[in-house]
């Protein structure tokens, strides 16, 4: 049997992130790829504000006893916001629990978003409504479900893409590497975008890899893969349009860095210091944004009041709704878990009422 071998070299990202824009808004002149055009650029920063303030009010709603966890995404929003507006309106998106300000930017409803992280119920949305898969709070199942859906898209003759969600610390899960292996082999629609935030909650990427970069964990699988700087929303959105479009799979590795703690139940100060996430803090998404569009003279006052007007609202709607006392029924915890409910759990549905009545 004839062995062939796949075109390494090709597969190998740079070994400098990717960018568009520099970290003080000025554009990076020999960039290979693509800037954004203008409206592009003014939507992924009108989405990036009211992104972050969806999450700082989810984080506030955690203090006041409303949601019982909530997972900062706050300076990733680059990642979350420049990768989903990627999406063509039939591509799917699978995400984590940390992907609630992706989720709002695909225009799911930000109560049903938290319905979860509040512990109403186990999904508050429909996933086919605007096509995102379950939040997964078990690192790496996504990527499987994400390779598993487009390769099936592909059987059917479907022009769609996935884009799945994981962070530095599920890149060491085997369910990524499964998924990746498949990806290639299948040649499946799909991307892999690893948030690299730099801590699997404490753990630093040191102790996750030995690897040059994560980006370089496709090219054993075949699959070619892209290292992007993550704080820089014009080229994690160039970066994944093309991966989308690329009709293969795609590894896209977006360094950034989340500023809050891991989640609201993490001291964040007990592995990281002050002067680590500062640095971090001059690199903000938002802030180099707004620099490069004020130079061109798409952002000025008026739009920028406006904006942060929207996000207001915005957040005063998600208050609103999240204010309101869930009053879940306990007999349905038992539901949809199974298509037939096995004995075992009918008897325990059957123990929890007695004790209820
Ligand atoms: C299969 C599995 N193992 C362990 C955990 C516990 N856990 C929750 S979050 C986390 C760290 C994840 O880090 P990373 O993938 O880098 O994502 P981040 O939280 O930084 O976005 C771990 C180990 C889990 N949720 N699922």
């Amino acid at each position: 049997m004839a062995r062939t071998r796949a075109p390494e070299r090709t597969l190998l990202p740079g070994d400098e992130p990717l960018s568009l824009l520099r970290k003080d808004g000025s554009p990076v002149d020999d960039s290979p790829l693509a800037m954004p055009d203008d409206d592009v650029l003014v939507e992924l920063h009108r989405r990036m504000v009211v992104g972050r303030r969806f999450d700082t009010q989810a984080t506030a709603l955690t203090k006041q006893g409303r949601l019982a966890v909530y997972p900062s995404s706050r300076g990733q929003e680059a990642c979350e916001v420049g990768s989903v507006l990627a999406l063509r309106p039939d591509d799917w998106l699978f995400p984590t629990y940390r992907d609630s300000v992706a989720l709002v930017t695909r225009g799911v409803d930000p109560a049903e978003t938290l319905t979860l992280l509040q512990g109403g119920w186990h999904l508050g949305y429909d996933p086919y409504e605007h096509r995102v898969g379950p939040q997964c709070t078990p690192l790496a199942t996504n990527t499987l479900h994400a390779v598993g859906f487009a390769h099936a898209a592909r059987l059917k003759g479907e022009d769609t893409a996935a884009l799945v969600m994981l962070g530095d610390g599920a890149t060491s899960e085997g369910d990524t590497h499964e998924a990746l292996n498949f990806a290639g082999v299948w040649k499946a629609p799909v991307v892999f975008l690893v948030q690299n935030n730099g801590y699997a909650i404490s753990v630093p990427m040191s102790k996750q890899s030995a690897a040059p970069s994560l980006a370089h964990k496709g090219i054993g699988y075949g699959v070619p893969s892209v290292l992007v700087d993550g704080n820089d929303v014009a080229a994690v959105y160039a970066v994944v349009r093309e991966a989308l479009v690329s009709g293969g799979p795609t590894l896209v590795e977006a360094l950034t860095y989340r500023i809050e703690a891991h989640t609201n139940a993490d001291d964040a100060t007990r592995y990281r210091t002050s002067d680590e996430v500062a640095a971090w803090l001059d690199r903000d998404p938002v802030d180099r944004l707004e620099a490069y569009l004020t130079s061109r003279g798409l952002l000025d006052n008026e739009r920028r009041a406006a904006v942060a007007a929207e996000a207001e609202d915005f957040a005063a709607s998600v208050r609103a709704k999240m204010n309101a006392d869930v009053v879940p029924s306990p007999d349905e915890l038992f539901e949809h878990v199974y298509a037939t409910t096995p004995a075992h759990l009918r008897e325990q549905a059957a123990v929890l009422r007695e004790e209820l009545a």
